[in-house]
């Protein structure tokens, strides 16, 4: 019987790691499904689904399955040589999201850098850009990752402040703002157009009906490349299999991340058609594990199971029914819950001099994981798997949680 217990291992990350993160003081061991244990053998509701990566639910059998045989075959060759499973992966992907062509990355920032740099490529090869004169537009309240480019895009001073200097060529604008937009794009030095569809870190931040469809246009009318992060928001975490479907947007590069792998491994992608991606020749681009084997594999199995399993269907259903149930929650600190499909949050009010942080420690207490995002955001998300009786029984938890403040 292990006896370590969670203080053992909470000590062990405080004195030999990095404290780069403040997490829940809770020490998980296992995952299935929905739900985590911890070392102490309590079961939780797992309601971050570590940032919409485990969208599949922990350990999918398809996945492990995948990822197994691979491990076992063939795991890593670098793109010195060509394999026998990348291209059948550039394919089935190329064609689950249709488009000409993928880039296959690792984590979801080098997507998002990988899309800067095709975008710029882009700008100076075809839009005819003066070189080093291309600028890239982002919106306030991005995040999309922690490198060097991506804190230069922040306004968060956690993200970004003492790292400078910072990266020259981007300018921000207000998010769910098109006059905003419409006057950034008159600058004819503009080659693009990074946005989420939803706003993650944020704060699950919905931009108005909308929005992403006249973006798109002006982006259009003005020879701009529209870049869509669904790092957080895709693979079926909105309800639908892109956040961009619920406007029928087409982005010009997509980027993919997290759950592209189901929370089993470090994969992501860019997506182009060939006048975007054909920019970037041999040698400009690329990355020792962008593409590995195993990466391909698990990809495969990841998006199959988002099909096989109606996942953005799922998300749809439950998510209404998740948010009718916390909008029926009469608690006078929770002000707003917004979000769509199972990509969720709960605003809290400080009250009593209590935060979010607070109810999500005593959600841990009652046998549900969830984290705040910025001091007054809960944020709710599980494995797409989830049933509507297990919402249900969430919402129990969550309801009961929340009354326990009043
Ligand atoms: C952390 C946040 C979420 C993302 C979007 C790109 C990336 C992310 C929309 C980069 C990553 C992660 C990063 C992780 C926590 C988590 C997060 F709180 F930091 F902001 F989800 F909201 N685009 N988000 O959300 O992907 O390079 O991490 O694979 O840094 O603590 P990555």
């Amino acid at each position: 019987m292990n006896s370590k217990t969670s203080e053992y291992f909470i000590e062990l990350e405080n004195k030999y790691g990095a404290h780069n993160y403040h997490p829940l003081p809770v020490v998980l061991k296992e995952g299935d499904g929905i739900f985590v244990k911890d070392v102490e053998n309590k079961a939780y509701f797992d309601f971050l689904s570590a940032y919409s990566a485990v969208n599949q639910g922990h350990n999918h059998p398809k996945i492990l399955d995948a990822l197994i045989k691979q491990a076992n075959t063939l795991s890593l060759t670098s793109r010195a040589f060509y394999n026998n499973i990348l291209g059948e992966y550039e394919k089935f992907i190329s064609q689950y999201f249709g488009y000409d062509k993928v880039l296959p990355m690792n984590t979801g920032v080098e997507g998002g850098e990988t899309a800067i740099k095709l975008c710029r490529k882009w700008a100076y090869k075809i839009k005819g850009i003066p070189e080093n004169q291309a600028k890239v537009l982002f919106v306030d309240g991005n995040f999309w990752g922690r490198t060097i480019s991506a804190i230069s895009t922040s306004n968060d001073p956690l993200s970004y402040k003492d790292f400078g200097p910072f990266v020259p060529g981007f300018k921000n604008i207000p998010y769910n703002d098109i006059d905003a937009l419409e006057e950034a794009l008159s600058d004819p030095y503009v080659a693009g157009f990074m946005v989420e569809p939803i706003q993650g870190e944020a704060g699950v931040v919905v931009p108005d009906d909308g929005y992403l469809k006249s973006a798109k246009k002006l982006c259009e009318k003005n020879q701009v490349l529209f870049i869509a992060d669904e790092v957080q928001t895709g693979i079926a975490r909105t309800g639908k299999l892109l956040a961009c479907d619920y406007e029928d947007v087409k982005p010009d590069i997509l980027i993919l991340g997290k759950a592209l792998s189901g929370g089993m491994y470090p994969v992501s992608a860019a997506l182009a058609n060939d006048e975007i991606m054909m920019c970037i020749k041999p040698g400009e681009h690329g990355s020792t594990y962008g593409g590995n084997p195993i990466a391909c594999a698990v990809g495969m199995a990841a998006l199959k199971v988002v099909e096989e399993e109606n996942l953005a269907e799922n998300a749809y259903s439950c998510g209404m029914v998740f948010r009718n149930r916390l909008d029926a929650i009469n608690v006078p600190f929770v002000s707003q819950i917004r979000g769509k499909g199972l990509l969720n949050a709960a605003v809290i009010d400080p009250f009593d001099g209590k935060t979010a942080w607070d109810v999500c420690m005593r959600l841990k207490e009652n046998g549900l994981l969830a984290k705040p995002t910025h001091d007054d955001i809960i944020r709710f998300a599980p494995p797409l798997v989830i049933s509507e009786n297990q919402i249900h029984d969430a919402c129990d938890i969550i309801e009961k949680t929340l009354l326990s403040f009043k």
